[in-house]
């Protein structure tokens, strides 16, 4: 697989492992996007354990507001945090 290949395969993994873990299994509850964000972008977005911050975070990505997180709106959030990290490389 190319690198590309690559990284949607681990991004699509990478979502399967919480989205599983209750409920909705296609979709990220609050709790799982908690554990999601600080146990695999805690480095980039700093520690989520701020309740009000956390659900700010819930209700801004939860674009159609169903109270989940189905997978368009991870990959949204993925694709605005990589472009960050992009514009933060490039201005380097
Ligand atoms: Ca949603």
């Amino acid at each position: 697989m190319s690198d590309i290949q690559k990284g949607m395969a681990l991004l699509i993994g990478a979502f399967h492992k919480y989205s599983g873990k209750e409920g909705d299994k296609l979709t990220l509850s609050k709790g799982e996007l908690k554990d999601l964000l600080t146990a695999e972008l805690g480095d980039l977005l700093g520690k989520s354990q701020d309740k009000a911050a956390l659900d700010k975070i819930f209700k801004d990505l939860d674009s159609n507001a169903d109270g989940s997180v189905d997978f368009q709106e991870y990959i949204t959030l993925v694709a605005c945090i990589t472009m960050l990290c992009n514009d933060f490389f490039a201005k380097k």
